[in-house]
Order: structure tokens, then sequence, then C-alpha cells
């Protein structure tokens, strides 16, 4: 018996962000599109941010509590016996699998790379402005989420400060999110998620695109001369059967670890899959709001109304800032002699936090410093011939070290971070300064790494995969520089000049699959 058989124009492995990029360009440009996901669908409308429930809006621990559940190990500690004494471990780095993936439970934070220090040379410096325009609409990306609650003024005005020295596009300033405040009540902030992405694709039924959760793609099948993929296998989790989808255009884009996978998993295996990995140090602690910050809250002009109605309406609390006044979002961007990214906000708390109960947390900030390290042939994904994950596909391990001059700029780091923290407050018990576990950013990039050749890259500058005619990637995995700030938007960047390529490439294989027919319907057995 033949297996259940879909046609359709374009297949898109993976459904967050970057995939749903990939999904509304692609329809909107008249393709039809059929997107799996390994993990299932957690909410009504595709891949929204879980945040967005009341219940989490104004709780960072509960919210850490639901996400933990999400995050599943991505390998098993393997370290490579000719390096032991100089690798460092990555077992910690997770996947989330879930449509909307890891933006299901996202901080949001999208900045865009420095242009000299950050941004890869792989496309013309001039396409970038636009590019990143585009793709902060589609994320619905702003500086001005917090930027009137009375603990974000408090730290943007202490740090301006004591950075005087940094100016223009350096300053201390408001972190980019991708999120709303809710227009029927603005405590409350709508995050973006895979479905903000998605757009109209997210509402019931749309035609020209079909998205199926627990649909894991398990291989890739290259045609015969290997030069373009000629069929997928998917694997229908909620009836254990297995489907083969025969697209013109197959988009993978899965995360940095999951993608290299699918690929070493169908025997499509570029001399750089998996390596040149970087993932970036994190210097952190948590300060206490010092009493002069608090003092001058106290007298600000700008807080007065709200501090009053504070005071009238909890005469018994003893801190002047109401409970449902945002947190700060404060940002201290990548410079030349500043290769780090530094957020000052609040977030999920990391496993080595004891939350002290005596502390409010209105009065608590995080200092988050990402760092930056090189691009370095030698650190890799590894793919196991032998060991399967759960899902079945080939096991990952990891080969990772950082160079002198890596080292070198995160002690720079945090030297910074303790600047940063001594001007803010003291610090909390407990969270003083110290490098968190590596992988924690969820941040792995480079291993489908873009570039200018095979031998030192896995997709061109169009993001197809070499010597693949109708294999494009898409994801942080593409990112070929060593960079400090959150990847998703010049991942989302990226895949909108990808798509935009595939559609100006026409059909070149069409089978007959119009752009109309409506996909992911088998029309075989
Ligand atoms: O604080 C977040 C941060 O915004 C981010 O992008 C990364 O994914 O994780 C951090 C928490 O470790």
């Amino acid at each position: 018996m033949r297996r259940p058989h879909i046609e359709t124009d374009v297949l898109i492995v993976g459904s967050g962000p970057v995939g749903a990029t990939f999904a509304r360009t692609l329809v909107d440009g008249g393709r039809s599109v059929l997107m799996v996901d390994a993990g299932p669908q957690l909410s009504r409308r595709p891949g929204e941010h879980l945040k967005n429930h009341l219940a989490y809006q104004h709780s960072h621990e509960r919210f850490g509590t639901l996400v933990r559940g999400h995050l599943h190990p991505l390998s098993r500690p393997a370290p490579a016996a000719d390096r032991a004494g100089e690798l460092i471990s990555l077992a910690a780095g997770v996947a989330t699998y879930a449509v909307g993936g890891m933006a299901t439970h996202w901080t949001g934070v999208t900045p865009r790379h420095h242009p000299v220090v950050e941004r890869s040379g792989a496309f013309p410096a001039g396409e970038w402005d636009a590019l990143y325009r585009d793709a902060e609409t589609l994320l619905r990306t702003d500086t001005g989420l917090t930027a009137d609650a009375i603990s974000h003024l408090l730290v943007l005005d202490t740090l301006a400060a004591e950075y005087a020295e940094l100016s223009g596009p350096d300053r201390v300033q408001d972190l980019p999110i991708a999120a709303e405040r809710r227009a029927d009540n603005p405590r409350l902030v709508r995050w973006t998620g895979a479905d903000t992405v998605l757009g109209p694709l997210a509402e019931d039924d749309h035609s020209g695109f079909v998205l199926r959760e627990q649909h894991q793609c398990t291989r890739l099948v290259p045609a015969q001369d290997g030069s373009r993929v000629d069929h997928a296998e998917i694997v229908d989790h909620t009836t254990s059967q297995t489907l083969r989808v025969e697209a013109n255009t197959y988009v993978v884009a899965c995360g940095a670890v999951l993608t290299p996978q699918l690929l070493y998993a169908s025997g499509i295996r570029p001399a750089a899959l998996g390596r040149y990995l970087t993932e970036q140090p994190v210097a952190f602690c948590q300060i206490v709001f010092g009493d002069d910050l608090l003092e001058r809250a106290a007298t600000d002009p700008r807080f007065a109304g709200r501090i009053a109605a504070q005071r009238a309406g909890h005469p018994a609390d003893p801190v002047l800032i109401p409970a449902d006044d945002l947190d700060p979002n404060v940002w201290i961007p990548v410079s030349r002699d500043r290769p780090w990214h530094c957020q000052i906000h609040r977030d999920l708390p990391y496993d080595d936090m004891a939350a002290d109960p005596g502390t409010d947390g209105r009065l608590v900030v995080d200092l988050r410093w990402f760092g930056l390290v090189d691009p370095a042939r030698a650190n890799r994904v590894r793919f196991s011939d032998t060991a399967k994950d759960v899902y079945g596909m080939p096991e990952a391990s990891f080969e990772f070290a950082l160079s002198d001059e890596d080292r070198a700029r995160q002690h720079r780091m945090m030297a910074d971070l303790r600047r940063a923290a001594a001007a803010l407050g003291p610090y909390l018990p407990g969270s003083e300064p110290r490098f968190v576990v590596p992988t924690l950013p969820l941040h792995i990039a480079g291993t489908t790494r873009m570039g200018p050749d095979p031998d030192s890259s896995v997709v061109d500058p169009g993001s197809r995969v070499w010597g693949m005619e109708n294999l494009y990637l898409g994801g942080n995995g593409l990112i070929p520089t060593g960079t400090a700030s959150n990847p998703t938007l010049t991942s989302v960047a990226t895949a909108l000049r990808a798509a935009r390529g595939i559609l100006r490439a026409g059909h070149p294989f069409s089978a007959g699959r119009s752009s109309h027919e409506r996909p992911g319907i088998p029309v075989s057995r």
C-alpha cells in the first residue's frame, strides 16, 4: 500500500517565528504552504505566547515554573577525549517542541545587531536597514513597552548618568521588545508569538496554508543525483502513520541544533554542518534599588500622581511603586569598545536563584550581560550514527571551547556588570555577579552558517543549502558571526530575504501544483 501522500508548493519544517516568516511571505506571494511541527499546539491560536494568559502577566516565578516543563534536553554529555581538558559543557542546552517553538515563552528582546561588531557581510550592508524595519513590523517590536514605568525610568536615568561617555546609538536606552500594551487594559501586555507573525494565517481557515502539529519530519529524501530534495517523510504522531510530502521547495527552520540534525539524518552533510557553533556567555546579578534611587523617585514629579494613589490605596505597603507598574527594560547596546549586550530588566528565575521572601520583587532588578565569542571551526554539535534521541533522531553532543581572546572579553564584561550594579544599589543577597551555566541564553548559532563558499558555510547568501537546488534553511544557525545581542530579529530579517528570493526564483521544479491548490490534503493512497 502506498503511503499517504501530500503535495504542496512549499513544505516548512518548524513553526517558530522564523518558519512563520517564511510561511507568511510565501503565502502572500501566492504559494501553497504546508507547515509541520513535531511538537503540540499549546494554544487556540497557533504558536501564541503563553505569557498572554492573565495568571502569568505579573509573576516571573509562576511563568518560570511553566516554562521549565517546555525545555527538553538536546544532548547527553559526551566529551571528546582528545579535547576533554579545554571543553566547556553545553549539556544544559535545550529545545522547545511546540507549535511556535521558543517564542511560546521568549522575552521578545529584539535588538538590531551592531553593523560592524555583529552583522554578517553575507548580503549588501545597505539591505539590512530595510530588512530590519520589516522584521520589526512583523514581530511588533517597539521600544515604548515600559517607557513610563517608574522602575524603568529610575534605571534609565541612573545608568545614563553613570555611562555619560556613551552617546548616540551606543547610549543607555529603551530595550526593543516584541510586545504591545493591550488597548483594553494598558497594565496587561500582549506578547508576540509565532501567531503574531502568521497574522491572518493564524485564523481558523486560511486557503493556501495548513499547519499540522505533532507532525515530525524525520527525513528529507534527496533525488538520486543529490542535487535536490525529492520528497520528505513526515511521521504523524497522532496516528503513528508516515506521510510522504512532495514539494517544490523545502524550508527547514527548527532551531540551531534540530535543523542540522534533520540534515544529518537525511544524509545531507556539508563540511561545515554543525561547525562554527557559538553561544553567548552570560554574566548575571540582581540588585535591590538603593535608598538614594527610591528617595529620588518619591520626589520625582513624573511619578507624583501614581505614588500618591499607591499611598492612598495601600497605606500599609512600604513600597511606593504600584504593584501593577510594569518592569524596567533598559538596554546598553553592543558597541565597538563594548562587545557585549546589556539587559536591565526582570526575567524568569534561574535555577540557582533563591528567592528571598523578605525582599519585595518590585525593588529587584536583573542585570544580564551577554558576551560575544568568535566563531571557531572546532566548536560544533556532533550527531551520532548509532544513538537516537527520544524523537528517534541522531543524538546530539557538543564540543565547545573558549579562546583566550573570548575569555579576556568576558572578564571585561564582568567588570562592566559590576560597574552598572554599583550605580543602582546593593546586590540581592545570594544573587551576586556570576557567569551562568552555558546555553542559558538559548542563543546557539552558526551550526548551519551562511557564507560565500561551501567549505566554510552550509547555506549561500539566499539561505539555500549549497548544492541543493530546492532546500532552504532559517534560524539562528545561519548567523555566521560572533554576536552578543539576541538573535531572533536578525533571523527573521534573514528569513524575509530568503522567502522573497524564493518568490523571485519562480517555480523551478513545478510538478503542476497550482498556487491556489489547498496544501496538506492527501491526494493519493
Ligand atoms: O533574558 C533572556 C533574554 O532576553 C534572551 O533572549 C534569552 O533567550 O534568555 C534570557 C534568559 O536567560
